[in-house]
């Protein structure tokens, strides 16, 4: 049968199983969306602007864990959506963003609307393609699918022209993967590598599992429980990676880097092997290489991307492959060989620990009615039994989020880490609750971060979407304020708000219920009426502490173990000395 190429496209959606497009129509893809139209068994959510599109199709896939998928016209719509696909590529989330383009004939015209998507997206994307015949629109599309969700995840942008939208062509869906040559991502790790980590691992005074985004991505959190519980480890994680591993057990030591934990950083610093899995030493995370390798250390890399593995640091055991695959062989020869990490060794490590732990970094003073940031998100956590879907925008509150609201699954947490875009939260709050629609959603935000994606309220009300959304509004674009406190001797340049809107009004126009907090004791009921709200928007706007701060911070060009401590924790100094076993008397059985 002959269909369009607009029609392709969609049956092509449809045979991938998308649920959800989240798009915004304009010229260039008339023909889609008549077609989505006609079909009608594609689910498309209208946005209020193209970048939404984009992060509520990211949102869709960091919650559910397929691929998400936007639709946009040429030209400003292409533009307006490159920030979402770059916060994408940056947090490596599977996506394909289809763009529609001026007609082949007029492409390099300057027509209405033309712009090089190719060229602009290329530096953001996991690939991209321009389908200039109809003929090849099914098995692009198939294409874009299996490298978004292959190997490393990342969006890929199917550009698609007018006239090719408009050609007839006959359909078939490709039924199995498309071989593509130049593209054969390693998932198996190799064996040796594997022996080799292991054996140094058994080996090790003072080990450490730091894991991040991958094993999320991998859906490995699985095996990595089952590591960490079968050996005894202390395990420490990135903010990608929250949630991966259950925030309330004892042997995770909280998030690491500029804003982890005391233990968490210091363990990092004076472990003497680290096993990263889907992580990949990030300059938030580790600071500056020089400085964290002061300490030496064996590092034992996994990734299925080999350009991360050394990108940052010198590895010692690189092994490239799928989280999940290589840390069930891991598991498997660890029990097959009867390895066992040193018992007094470990313990004195955890001793160690158990020290720096003790020592409260989180603890905040929270005496008047003041609302502090962190008491909200405490509150919220309390409220919702942790078990709440969280996202967030960029700023302190995100910070404050991450430290303490205890995720205890994987995909309970989203949040821009690699890119850092202001408007995501509402977004992928939006994203978030199509894709989980039976779980609280809430969005921790700033009263800066909301204000650039808050037309979205128009899109949650079009589609009944009862998400939460806890501003913790301090007036200032907080996170900027805190490095001019602490960096350019207090000259707040440019970060206070002169002027905010009434956001109870505001919420109110746009449909929804707004609740204003101004003291502490009515934080708990005003979040209680949110969770009861089931079919109701509710957007709190708690007026909190103008100047608190995120601590601890690892500054600038500093090592993990000279963090700028909270203020209940300055007067003793920091206490990195390692209690360590002197001797090793315990041998490990070699590795056939
Ligand atoms: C204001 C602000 C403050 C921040 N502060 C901190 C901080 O204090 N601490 C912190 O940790 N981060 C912080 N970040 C986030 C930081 O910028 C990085 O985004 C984050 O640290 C990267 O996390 P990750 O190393 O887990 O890597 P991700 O970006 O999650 O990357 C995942 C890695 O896993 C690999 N991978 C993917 N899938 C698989 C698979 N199936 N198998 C194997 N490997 C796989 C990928 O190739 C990649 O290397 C902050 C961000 C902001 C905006
Ligand atoms: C799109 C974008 N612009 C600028 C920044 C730089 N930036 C990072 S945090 C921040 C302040 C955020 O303010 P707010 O949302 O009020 O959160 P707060 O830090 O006060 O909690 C800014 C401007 C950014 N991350 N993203
Ligand atoms: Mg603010």
């Amino acid at each position: 049968m002959q269909l369009s190429g607009a029609q392709i496209l969609v049956q092509s959606l449809k045979a991938e199983g998308v649920e959800y497009v989240f798009g915004y129509p304009g010229g260039a893809v008339l023909e889609i969306y008549d077609a989505l139209f006609q079909f009608n068994k594609l689910k498309h959510i209208l946005v209020r602007h193209e970048q939404a599109a984009v992060h509520a199709a990211d949102a869709y896939s960091r919650t559910s864990g397929k691929v998400g998928v936007a639709l946009v016209t040429s030209g400003p719509g292409a533009t307006n959506a490159v920030t979402g696909i770059a916060t994408a590529y940056s947090d490596s989330i599977p996506m394909v963003i289809i763009t529609g383009q001026v007609g082949t004939p007029a492409i390099g015209t300057d027509a209405f609307q033309e712009v090089d998507t190719v060229g602009i997206t290329r530096p953001c994307v996991k690939h991209n393609f321009l389908v200039t015949n109809v003929n090849e629109l099914a098995p692009t599309i198939k294409k874009a699918f299996q490298i978004a969700a292959s190997g490393r995840p990342g969006p890929v942008v199917v550009d698609v022209p007018k006239d090719v939208t408009q050609a007839m062509a006959k359909f078939s869906y490709p039924q199995e993967d498309i071989f593509i040559r130049s593209y054969q991502p390693v998932t198996q790790g190799h064996t040796g590598q594997i022996k080799k980590a292991i054996q140094i691992l058994a080996s090790a005074k003072r080990p450490l599992v730091y894991f991040g985004g991958g094993v999320v991505l991998g859906n490995a959190h699985q095996e990595l429980v089952d590591l960490v519980r079968l050996t005894g480890m202390p395990c420490t994680g990135t903010l990608m990676g929250l949630g991966a591993y259950p925030s309330s057990d004892r042997q995770y030591l909280g998030m690491l880097g500029m804003h982890g934990t005391y233990e968490a950083n210091l363990a990092m610093q004076n472990a003497d092997v680290v096993l990263a899995v889907g992580a990949r030493f990030d300059d938030r995370v580790i600071s500056v290489p020089s400085k964290f390798l002061d300490k030496p250390k064996k590092i034992i890399h996994v990734d299925v991307d080999p350009s991360s593995i050394a990108k940052r640091v010198k590895v010692d055991v690189p092994i490239v492959g799928d989280v999940k695959k290589v840390l069930s062989e891991m598991i498997c020869l660890w029990k097959k060989q009867e390895l066992l990490l040193n018992p007094a060794a470990l313990e004195k490590w955890w001793e160690t620990l158990e020290t720096w732990r003790g020592r409260n970094c989180l603890w905040f003073e929270c005496e008047d009615e003041l609302i502090k940031p962190q008491y909200v998100v405490k509150k919220l956590a309390e409220v919702t039994n942790n078990s709440a879907i969280i996202t967030s925008d960029v700023g302190q509150h995100q910070m404050f989020a991450a430290q303490y609201y205890p995720f205890e699954r994987p995909r309970q947490w989203l949040n821009s880490g690699g890119l850092g875009t202001m408007g995501v939260g509402l977004p992928y709050a939006i994203g978030a609750k199509l894709a989980a629609p039976d779980q609280d959603v809430f969005c921790i935000t700033g009263e800066g971060s909301i204000q650039m994606n808050i037309q979205e309220l128009s899109t949650c009300f079009q589609y009944k979407l009862p998400i939460n959304i806890v501003t913790l509004n301090n007036g200032y674009l907080g996170m900027v304020r805190q490095w001019q406190e602490l960096y350019y001797s207090n000259r707040e340049s440019e970060t206070y708000f002169d002027s905010l809107p009434d956001f109870v009004k505001l919420t109110e126009a746009y449909g929804h219920i707004g609740i204003r907090v101004d003291k502490k004791s009515d934080v708990e009921g005003a979040l209680r009426e949110a969770v009861k709200q089931k079919d109701r928007l509710v957007f709190l706007n708690f007026i909190t502490d103008k100047k608190q701060n995120v601590f601890p911070m690892v500054g600038n060009g500093k090592g993990l173990d000279e963090m700028v401590l909270p203020p209940h924790m300055r007067e003793t100094p920091m206490d990195s000395d390692v209690n360590d076993v002197k001797d090793r008397d315990y041998d490990i059985r070699s590795v056939p």
